[in-house]
């Protein structure tokens, strides 16, 4: 198959067949990644799967194009439809988010968070966050990242029912006085008050920016309230669970045309610069074009139904989990995410992880409170319902994968708590019976 082809309206039909017939020792490692997609049950909370037509996108001719600047302010020629793709992405970013502004630009939420934290804060500024081991996000302040390196980061943590302090969060708001305060998680299952930390940014004089890349689709979907307004700056990642492709958004809200606390340029313009030229430079056009078609598949009906079916089946899931005895951290969650303590039943994450793996499910280790100042202990797991969800799967379903999972964690034999062939073996067969019946929309043979 040659690129003579390429004048073919069915263009990533093509690609795929040169693939096949070019490199079939990639294209057989691609095609084995799809079928343990099909046959793995990814009860993880970090990801979502990306419609067909979203894949195409990333495959489209427009990943031959370099860009840097926005639509109409190109520093390279040959940008015109482009240009209509990015306007076509951001319009769809307002809409799906009720956002004045948005970028479409960041190659990832840590992209996004770092061009707005160098754009709001001036190293040695103060930055207050949600800690790493309370479920918070490097790129909110941690020591490990650059955000805590050049910054002076300070870190509120829960309060001893695992849910936030906003007593806390004001305390060391008012003490520390710091420029930004960030609301926003990667393990920490409850929503969040964007008002109350609205109130505690205003009377300590700082932005708030509320980083939702976990949980953008039930915001998005109408479940989990929305901080587009609230906040000063909003921030997600597109492929956690909006069905898009890895990248990230910066989102505006009836503030975007003020300067905040700090003044200076407006916001839009701040953050349109914080992105280009400060931080990033060529754009991923293809990746644009990916999340303009993930967005308009988040505006359509369909969405908020799959939106409403992650959170119930999160809360099913976790009460089923606690049924059979295992410690739900804040007993129960009103996100897609449930954080069990697998330490309080003498289990490491890490083994956890493990054998959950070997019989084809995916949870992640996950550091939780109790593991802080333990370099490398992770006593908890994260599940996540949003690809159980997409694959249709409801409450029955939730309560059968925890029973699977429950049976993998309480057979685990010592030395190097492995499972036993027999049981492994056998809880595949069940989990390749339930990825049957629930095929991934759109990935079939
Ligand atoms: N933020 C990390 C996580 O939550 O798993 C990776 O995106």
């Amino acid at each position: 198959m040659s690129i003579t082809a390429v004048g073919s309206t069915s263009f990533t039909a093509l690609a795929a067949e040169a693939l096949a017939d070019e490199d079939p020792e990639l294209n057989a490692l691609l095609d084995a990644e799809l079928a343990g997609q099909r046959d793995t049950l990814a009860m993880v909370a970090y990801a979502s799967l990306a419609a067909p037509s979203v894949l195409a996108c990333g495959a489209s001719a427009l990943a031959n194009l370099t860009a840097e600047g926005y639509p109409g302010q190109r520093y390279h020629p040959g940008c015109e439809r482009l240009d209509a793709v990015e306007e076509l992405a951001v319009s769809r970013a307002k809409a799906a988010f009720g956002a004045r502004y948005a970028n479409v630009q960041p190659h990832s939420c840590s992209s996004a968070n770092l061009a707005v934290l160098f754009s709001l804060l001036d190293p040695g500024d103060t930055l207050l966050g949600l800690d790493l081991d309370s479920g918070g996000h490097l790129t909110h302040g941690s020591p490990a990242s650059v955000t805590g390196r050049y910054f002076n980061a300070v870190a509120y943590g829960l309060g001893p029912d695992g849910l936030i302090d906003h007593d806390q969060v004001r305390d060391l708001a008012l003490r520390h006085r710091p420029k930004v305060i960030v609301a926003g998680a990667s393990a920490y299952p409850r929503a969040f008050d964007y008002p109350a930390f609205r109130a505690i940014a205003d009377e300590a004089g700082a932005y708030l920016l509320a980083d939702i890349s976990h949980i953008a689709g039930l915001v998005a979907g109408g479940v989990l309230p929305s901080p587009i307004d609230h906040a000063h700056v909003t921030t997600t990642s597109t492929y956690k669970q909006l069905g898009g492709p890895r990248g990230g958004l910066i989102l505006s809200g009836a503030e975007h045309l003020s300067s905040g606390p700090s003044g200076g340029l407006p916001l839009a313009r701040r953050l349109d610069r914080a992105v280009f030229p400060a931080s990033q430079g060529t754009l991923h056009p293809a990746g644009i074009a990916a999340k303009a078609r993930a967005l308009a598949l988040v505006a359509a009906p369909e969405f908020r139904e799959l939106a409403a079916r992650i959170a119930l089946d999160a809360r099913e899931l976790a009460a089923a989990l606690a049924g059979l005895g295992w410690r739900v951290l804040t007993g129960g969650t009103e996100t897609h995410m449930v954080l069990l303590d697998t330490a309080a039943r003498g289990l490491p994450g890490g083994a956890a992880e493990r054998a959950l793996e070997s019989a084809g499910i995916l949870a992640n280790r996950n550091r939780i409170p109790r593991d802080a100042g333990h370099p490398g202990r992770t006593s908890g797991l994260r599940f996540g319902t949003n690809v159980l969800a997409q694959r249709g799967m409801g409450p029955a379903e939730m309560r059968h994968c925890a029973v699977l999972a429950d049976r993998v964690l309480n057979s685990l034999e010592a030395p190097g708590l492995v499972l036993p062939a027999g049981l492994r073996r056998s809880v595949r067969h069940e989990v390749a019976a339930l990825c049957t019946r629930f095929p991934v929309p759109g990935y079939s043979a």
